[in-house]
């Protein structure tokens, strides 16, 4: 990945330290002591609980969300992003955020964690069939959108994430197409709920859950939530994204969890809580969330709109 900063000297961690930790841990792997480093971007941020989000709910073991994973930069099985989550390069990481906008800006990994960081408790829906309840610790997109200015000509936000074939040899492969791209319609985007995550369970996000920073969108499915994000991009046309792109009457540019709508290859009225092993959880409309977001689709056929 190319970087146009500075090393932020305060967040990053000397790569001699870094380099004989990685050694260290690589070794005690190799010895059968540890069955996979979870190895985490090096930051750190203050993170206030905000107890409005998810009070009361069971959250699922962290083991599971840590190692039940889709991110295609880093492998096509479930276990194969915590097991390569080492060969993302997370150290320097920005964000370009630009395009439609008065003030396009690179926001260093330093700047991104000075927005107000809050824990919440949110549920995640994968299109696949499974779900789990969790903290992310991170800041509302909203707050970061505003610093650039959005234009009138802004309809719509484009999340690039992290491109670097010479890094991740699925990058190399036409798996699917690269930088992974997802896209939100810019009031979707500007919503309270949607959240830049730099943290899950209070720890820095782990390389397989998307370090340094990825999006969580809880009322949708998993895909909209793109990972290792670098480039923000503000747009006027709906853009073409990277599943809308693979399978275009499998996954829709809205994705909004619907039981009521099935992918074309099997039923999404039931979600299988990752612990679990059967599909025991009835699967919401809006994932649970349609007090908060249903007024954004009035008057629009989601069966259309999937
Ligand atoms: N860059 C990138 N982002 C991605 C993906 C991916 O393959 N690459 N997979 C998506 C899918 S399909 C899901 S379900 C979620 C999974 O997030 P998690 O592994 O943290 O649970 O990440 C999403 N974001
Ligand atoms: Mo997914």
């Amino acid at each position: 990945m190319k970087n146009i900063n500075p090393i932020p000297a305060s967040w990053v961690t000397p790569e001699s330290v870094y380099l004989s930790r990685r050694q260290w841990l690589k070794a005690m792997v190799a010895a059968g002591l540890l069955s996979s480093p979870t190895v985490r971007a090096a930051y750190t941020f203050n993170s206030q609980p905000n107890p409005a989000y998810g009070r009361g709910w069971k959250l699922t073991e962290a083991k599971h969300v840590l190692n039940y994973n889709n991110f295609y930069e880093l492998g096509p099985k479930k276990t194969d992003p915590a097991e390569n989550a080492h060969l993302l390069p997370l150290e320097p990481w920005s964000v370009r955020v630009e395009g439609e906008c008065e003030r396009p800006r690179t926001f260093t990994m330093e700047a991104l964690l000075r927005f107000p960081i809050e824990q919440r408790i949110y549920r995640f829906r994968c299109v696949e069939g499974w779900s789990f309840v969790a903290p992310w610790d991170g800041f509302e997109l909203r707050r970061l959108l505003q610093q650039v200015r959005p234009t009138s000509r802004a309809k719509f936000v484009v999340f690039e994430s992290i491109y670097a074939p010479d890094r991740l040899p699925m990058q190399r492969l036409p798996l699917l197409s690269w930088p992974y791209t997802e896209g939100l319609r810019i009031d979707e985007a500007m919503h309270p709920l949607t959240l830049l995550a730099v943290g899950l369970y209070g720890r820095p996000l782990a390389g397989q859950n998307g370090a340094p920073i990825r999006l969580v969108v809880p009322w949708k499915y998993g895909f909209k939530s793109a990972k290792s994000i670098v480039r923000i991009r503000l747009v006027e046309k709906m853009p073409m994204t990277t599943w809308v792109k693979e399978a275009p009457h499998e996954y829709g540019f809205y994705a909004n969890v619907n039981p009521d709508v099935p992918h074309p290859r099997w039923s999404q009225q039931r979600e299988r809580p990752l612990g679990s092993w059967f599909k025991s959880r009835k699967t919401e409309l809006f994932n649970g969330y349609g007090d908060q977001v249903a007024h954004l689709y009035r008057g629009m056929d989601l069966r259309k709109w999937f």
